[in-house]
């Protein structure tokens, strides 16, 4: 594993190797029949390319209505608990007693992308977010703390974790594209993002 740090991004690179890329995918796999993977709708009414869903006490949601978090799945159910397995990297990279109340689960098919955005629905931004790359390459575009001005890209990779904190964690960020097919940790292909979070 290498570690390189990009305007106060903190990126492991290979973090997780084949054995643990794969149990992840296995411990992911009745949160998504729990609750199932959905396509939100930003505040404007556009569909994004990205279909979602979340783990834990809190949920990442948008609709008409905006972003914010919610307690439970949009189809009513409560979000399931999130893996230990996931917990694990959280304690080993942050070395925080605190927990994340969420795990957002972001899934890429091909052609999905994420328009430059700040992570700044939760409520203490001296929390940091750490974030799990699976399957498919993404090219990760990091800005400022500002919108606009001058970027700098990154590959993440399966296995790769990003953590963004301290004076990094209201840094826009987006992803550009994925290289569908690149991998093949993911029978159908994709890449699936696991973002943990304080939220409250
Ligand atoms: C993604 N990631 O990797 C989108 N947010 O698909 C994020 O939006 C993100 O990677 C906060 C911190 C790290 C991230
Ligand atoms: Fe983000």
């Amino acid at each position: 594993m290498t570690r390189v740090t990009i305007r106060g991004f903190d990126i492991y690179k290979g973090y997780l190797d084949t054995g643990a890329q794969t149990r992840l995918i296995e411990v992911l796999r009745p949160v998504l029949k729990s609750a199932p993977l959905f396509r939100p709708t930003t505040a404007r009414g556009k569909e994004m390319s990205v279909r979602m869903t979340s783990a834990g006490t809190h949920g990442w949601v948008s609709d008409r209505r905006g972003y914010r978090y919610e307690p439970a799945h949009p189809a009513g159910a409560g979000w399931p608990a999130i893996p230990e397995e996931i917990l694990g990297i959280w304690r080993d990279l942050t070395g925080l007693e605190r927990l994340p109340d969420s795990c957002l689960v972001n899934y890429y098919g091909e052609g999905a992308r994420m328009g430059m955005h700040q992570d700044r629905d939760e409520a203490d931004f001296s929390y940091p977010v750490v974030s799990v790359s699976l399957g498919d390459d993404a090219l990760f575009r990091i800005g400022n703390t500002t919108r606009g001005g001058k970027t700098e890209s990154v590959w993440l990779n399966s296995g790769d974790v990003a953590v963004m904190g301290g004076p990094a964690r209201l840094t826009y960020h987006g992803i550009d594209r994925i290289r569908f097919g690149s991998s093949r940790l993911l029978p159908k292909g994709g890449r699936i993002n696991l973002t943990l979070r304080v939220v409250t």
